[in-house]
């Protein structure tokens, strides 16, 4: 599980799908926006540097981390391919950081079993704000570039079951 042996930015551009004719949705919180700013930037650059046109990806923003499993839901109904949710929950000092943390998660847990289209966790959990910088471009890469790739797979994943199926 750790990060600190894996940079989130590091991935293999020959083993990325086309992405051709895809489309994305990324639902990002406002809480923590210079954290959630650069998680949105990476991704974007990581969609885009693998041929994804500006006018395929919608972004659209949501107060907080708690709110991603709505606004995701919603954005799985546009036609998107994949969504990408990002979001940043830094503990405090009382039990609401495990809170957020748990609902937030099995929200999108349960989007990704309830539904057709896939959501990406583009979630930072981290105990202190350090963590969270090292994780949004910091020494440790960006997490919206990796959830942008796992965007590209998991699209890619439902493109060809549904070919089989079809
Ligand atoms: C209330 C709250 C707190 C204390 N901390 C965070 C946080 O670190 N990251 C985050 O994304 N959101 C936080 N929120 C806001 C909740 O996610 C949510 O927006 C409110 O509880 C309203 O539903």
């Amino acid at each position: 599980m750790a990060t600190s042996n894996h940079n989130l930015s590091d991935y293999d551009i020959n083993t990325i799908p086309s992405t051709e004719g895809m489309k994305f949705g990324i639902v990002v919180s406002q809480w923590n926006d210079n954290i959630t700013g650069a998680l949105l930037k990476g991704a974007l650059r990581t969609l885009k540097v693998n041929g994804v046109a500006d006018e395929d990806i919608q972004v659209m923003s949501v107060p907080g981390s708690f709110e991603l499993t709505y606004g995701s839901q919603l954005m799985t109904k546009t036609g998107v391919d994949a969504v990408i949710a990002i979001g940043c929950v830094i503990r405090g000092d009382t039990p609401h950081f495990d809170y957020i943390c748990e609902g937030t998660t099995n929200g999108l847990a349960y989007l990704n079993a309830s539904q057709d289209v896939p959501v990406i966790y583009g979630l930072i959990t981290t105990n202190n704000i350090q963590q969270a910088l090292d994780r949004c471009g910091g020494q440790l890469g960006n997490k919206g570039d990796e959830a942008a790739v796992t965007a590209i797979k998991m699209a890619d994943f439902r493109r060809r079951m549904r070919e089989q199926q079809s």
